[in-house]
């Protein structure tokens, strides 16, 4: 079964959003293999953003991203990598379907509340940043 990486973002958090999150992953039968709450350091934040290093918003992403405690997780479902992006909505929360999480949630690009993996190869990369294959359930 093909498997993702979500992180509900510092402001997702904070805001108390992660039972709501999980909740609308949950009710579409994804199931969470992996979860853990952490804080993430500079070293994991520029292994995770390393594509957009030398972009004009790379310091406040890195910044944002190490603000606070982040919920980090594995999901697993059939097509779960597009899904959980569609469920999510466009990066930019004004460009993001009514209804989706970003929409719902979130007003600008920089505190964007969650993040998900794009492909398939961005998933495994991503999930070996922030798990070790022991801590993912079956
Ligand atoms: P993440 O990776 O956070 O889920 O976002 P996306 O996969 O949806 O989008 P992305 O990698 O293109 O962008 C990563 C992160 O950077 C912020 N960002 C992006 C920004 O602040 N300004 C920008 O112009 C872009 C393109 C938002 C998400």
């Amino acid at each position: 079964m093909e498997r993702t990486f979500v992180a509900i973002k510092p402001d997702g958090v904070k805001r108390g959003l992660v039972g709501e999150i999980l909740t609308r992953f949950e009710k579409r039968g994804y199931k969470i293999a992996a979860l853990k709450v952490l804080n993430v350091t500079e070293e994991i934040a520029q292994k995770h953003y390393e594509e957009h290093i030398g972009k004009p918003f790379y310091p406040g992403l890195i910044e944002y991203i190490t603000s606070g405690p982040v919920v980090a997780m594995v999901i697993k479902g059939e097509n779960v990598i597009e899904e959980v992006r569609r469920i999510m909505g466009a990066t930019d929360p004004n460009k993001a379907a009514i209804g989706t999480i970003r929409a719902d949630y979130a007003q600008v690009m920089q505190r964007n509340v969650i993040h998900g993996s794009d492909s398939k190869a961005s998933a495994e990369r991503e999930i070996a940043i922030y798990f070790d294959e022991s801590e993912i359930c079956e």
